[in-house]
């Protein structure tokens, strides 16, 4: 018989050969993959800048083989906007986790949308502060223990936990905004398809495109791998629904609605 040995499962090309320092059952190197398969696609690897955030994923610049700066904390939509200012034909995205964008930079995320910013966003909500040792965050689930919530959120205390999707779906200048989860085969795959239209919205000059991925903190959350995946299905997301909240396709009229 003819060995055949057509590789069916390749790396990335926008994404190097080494190994990553994220914890076991961490969702952070599937949601690299997607954002490096995307880049890929649309074979924009040469001229794609990445902002890196804080937190966790702040060593993208490590993984992705691709120009990368780095913000200060929640700054990257500011930094983002700077650098797609200055060189407007690249393709420029941001990577963050919720504690970097929907707590400490609350701020530049609602403007850099409203503003209608030519970037996109991946916003990777793993509801607690993964890399400082899982303090509560604007996304932690209403009775979730966390470092400094250790009876569980109280939401008569610390309110509910913020939708970033749909809450930005509401200013003018998001063009496309996307929640997704990566817990499953299929919802990777859903997942791999909001992000490739994201960054299509940016690279056919429709403005500002955002997506959310639900994703695991098993180390901080004090579960198993395979428990904390679990939890995506059985706690995050019926919180945070899965969905297209905003798509310029569907929602503008003779741009292409599909
Ligand atoms: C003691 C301490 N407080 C605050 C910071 C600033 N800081 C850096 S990373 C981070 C948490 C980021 O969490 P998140 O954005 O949710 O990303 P994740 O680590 O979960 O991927 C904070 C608060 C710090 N480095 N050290």
């Amino acid at each position: 018989m003819t060995k055949v040995d057509t590789p069916v499962f390749t790396a990335p090309r926008s994404l190097k050969k080494v190994v990553t320092h994220f914890c076991p059952g961490c969702q952070h190197g599937t949601v690299h993959r997607l954002v490096a398969e995307a880049l890929d696609h649309f074979a924009v690897q040469a001229r794609t800048i990445g902002v890196a955030s804080v937190g966790c994923s702040v060593f993208l610049y490590e993984y992705f083989d691709i120009d990368v700066v780095e913000a200060p904390h929640g700054r990257a939509p500011a930094v983002a906007t700077g650098v797609k200012r200055a060189l407007p034909d690249r393709i420029v995205f941001t990577y963050q986790g919720d504690g970097d964008l929907a707590a400490i930079g609350t701020s530049e995320i609602i403007h850099a949308a409203n503003r209608g910013e030519g970037m996109t966003v991946i916003f990777v909500n793993n509801s607690t502060y993964g890399m400082t040792g899982g303090q509560m965050a604007p996304t932690t689930l209403p009775g979730q223990k966390t470092s400094t919530s250790p009876y569980g959120r109280d939401i008569a205390n610390d309110g509910r936990p913020i939708r970033m999707a749909e809450l930005l779906t509401q200013l003018d200048g998001t063009s496309y905004s996307a929640r997704v989860a990566v817990n499953t085969p299929r919802n990777v795959l859903a997942a791999g398809k909001a992000v490739r239209k994201a960054f299509q919205t940016q690279i056919e000059g429709r403005g500002f495109s955002f997506v959310e991925i639900l994703s695991t903190c098993p180390t901080n959350w004090g579960v198993s791998p395979l428990e904390a995946n679990e939890r995506i299905a059985t706690e995050m997301i019926p919180c945070f629904p899965l969905g297209t909240f905003k798509d310029w396709a569907l929602d503008a009229p003779g741009t292409g609605a599909k």
